[in-house]
């Protein structure tokens, strides 16, 4: 802990700081509903964590630690890269690796901005990511993030003043990673407010389409600026990349960052599980 005396302002930054890392005496799943909450509340102020030194967890022990932060999401197969754990399919394989061993060639999923779950409805996509290493890829793999509440405090006063009632618009249909899933597997266009209040700060974050299909809508009207709007928002933000190690389990809030894979990893294997949680703020 820093014990240097520092300014009020400063000392608000340091609290809000992207990313902080946690170092448990205890497995994930020994912890108390107490320590549930107060990792809540540090995810709210810091929008990642990352869980280190923790032992290699099993897909169900992930499953059921995800459930004490809320609802777990069971995504079809086609919107979880048709790679999901046998019998468990609210765990995502995500990398190249399938359930039998064999890597499946060419992976590039999520290699552009994205908030995990914003095809869900207003309301319903606060959805909190849990990312366990199972293999750490030997060059690349390692996963960007981007904060959306300094993106927001860093526009210019015209441009705040310009997306302060815009809305996005998420097609399912248009994700690139969602192109082999089946028609009933799509869930409805959602429509969200790109300057989105956190339901449990407050604090407004811009909530952006995804880097890729870039759909911007604003009274329905294509908003041309979203394009400057990203690009600048990645020079300014600066953007943290985390390095995976053994026994990380991050934990990303998709209402305050955006993330991606930083891709690079080849035909190398490459492993983590995913669950999500539905947050429901007490
Ligand atoms: O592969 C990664 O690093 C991140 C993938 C991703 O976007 C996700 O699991 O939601
Ligand atoms: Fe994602």
């Amino acid at each position: 802990m820093n014990q240097e005396p520092v300014s009020h302002q400063e000392a608000r930054q340091r609290d809000r700081q992207l990313g902080i890392r946690v170092q448990l005496d205890r497995s994930v799943s020994d912890l108390a509903d107490d320590d549930i909450g107060s990792l809540l509340d540090l995810l709210a102020h810091h929008g990642v964590l990352c869980i280190a030194k923790q032992s290699p967890i099993a897909p169900r022990q992930l499953h059921d630690f995800c459930r004490r932060w809320g609802e777990v999401v069971e995504l079809p197969s086609g919107l979880a890269l048709a790679n999901q754990e046998p019998g468990l399919p609210s765990i995502t394989r995500v990398g190249n690796i399938r359930p039998d061993g064999s890597i499946i060639p060419g992976v590039r999923f999520a290699e552009y901005w994205h908030h995990d779950g914003d095809f869900w409805q207003p309301g319903q996509n606060f959805i909190v990511n849990f990312l366990s290493a199972v293999q750490i890829a030997p060059v690349g793999g390692r996963t960007g993030i981007l904060d959306s509440r300094l993106g927001y405090e860093m526009l210019s006063d015209s441009l705040r003043a310009e997306l302060a009632d815009a809305h996005i618009w998420v097609r399912a249909s248009e994700i690139s990673d969602f192109k082999k899933a089946a028609p009933h597997e799509l869930p409805p266009d959602a429509r969200h407010p790109v300057c989105l209040p956190h339901p449990i700060t407050q604090q407004i974050a811009l909530y952006l389409p995804d880097s890729a299909t870039g759909i911007q809508n604003k009274d329905d009207q294509f908003l041309t600026t979203v394009e400057s709007v990203i690009e600048s928002f990645q020079e300014k933000v600066g953007l943290y990349e985390h390095v995976w190690e053994d026994g990380d389990l991050l934990i990303v809030d998709n209402l305050q960052v955006m993330h991606r894979s930083m891709g690079g990893y080849g035909n190398h294997p490459r492993l983590l599980y995913r669950c999500q949680a539905r947050v429901v703020p007490a």
